[in-house]
């Protein structure tokens, strides 16, 4: 048994994901305020987060306002760069152990179904998976279809796919991408069983699109969101989050 501590509340989640940093790069992303990983830390403690998700050396080097913040720590162990080219493989940064000393409540691993690297990927997952579980931290599986084979990768057929996965190798929650149509987000939901299931929030939307899309994947069963960018590129991210926090918990 995971101890799920305050990452789920009645069941439902909604995590602020901080690693674009690495992933996309402080220029598509980042201005004056969100480059700033304290921003966002403050954005998860007065927005209610249930987490807030950070890549190791963030954690490192701000680990005093992170603890004293008190918000629960998704650590993510993995990443890579926009600017890899070829098939996608992400490289393993940190391991459980650095996780649990940090005080994290789960350690997060982005596993890209579909490319040639994948057996790799899920190798070290399985590894990652065993040492959480061992004692009790919860493990959140981003499942990106992705490589030569993924001509859509939001299809039905690839969501659904990508959330199996996750639960067929024990990941505790699976995050997955939400492609615009309930139904198909239903049987991805159906598909990972007793894995609960976040989605991510994407590229900065319309407000009123963004929770519009909330609205449906809440109906579609998913536990709640793990979003980055539409929060904290939104002008007033706290009202935003009021509004999101109703919409997940409501
Ligand atoms: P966003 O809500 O900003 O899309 O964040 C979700 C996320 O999964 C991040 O955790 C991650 O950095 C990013 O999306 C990866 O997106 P992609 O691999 O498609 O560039």
């Amino acid at each position: 048994m995971v101890n799920w501590g305050k990452l789920l509340k009645n069941g439902k989640a909604m995590y602020l994901a901080y690693d674009q940093g690495l992933e996309h790069g402080p220029e598509s992303e980042f201005n004056d305020l969100n480059v700033d990983p304290l921003y966002i830390l403050k954005i998860a403690k007065e927005g209610k987060y249930n987490a807030v998700i950070y890549h190791k050396g963030i954690v490192e080097k701000y680990s005093n306002e992170i603890k004293k913040s008190k918000v629960p720590l998704i650590f993510k162990l993995n990443g890579k760069t926009k600017l890899q080219s070829g098939e996608p493989i992400s490289a393993q940064i940190a391991t459980v152990e650095e996780a649990k000393k940090a005080g994290a409540a789960a350690v997060g691993y982005t596993i890209y179904v579909g490319s040639k690297y994948e057996s790799k990927m899920i190798e070290q997952f399985e590894q990652i998976q065993r040492e959480a579980h061992a004692i009790n931290l919860p493990v959140i599986a981003w499942m990106y279809p992705r490589g030569e084979k993924v001509k859509n990768d939001v299809s039905r057929e690839m969501i659904s796919y990508a959330a199996r996965v996750g639960l067929e190798i024990g990941a505790d929650v699976v995050k997955i991408k939400y492609g615009g149509n309930a139904k198909d987000l239903q049987w991805a939901v159906k598909s990972a069983g007793r894995t609960k299931v976040v989605i991510a929030g994407g590229t900065k939307k319309g407000e009123k699109e963004f929770l519009e899309d909330a609205r449906e994947i809440m109906k579609s069963g998913a536990a709640g969101l793990a979003v980055g960018r539409n929060i904290w590129k939104n002008e007033n991210p706290l009202e935003l989050s009021k509004k999101l926090r109703e919409i997940i918990f409501e």
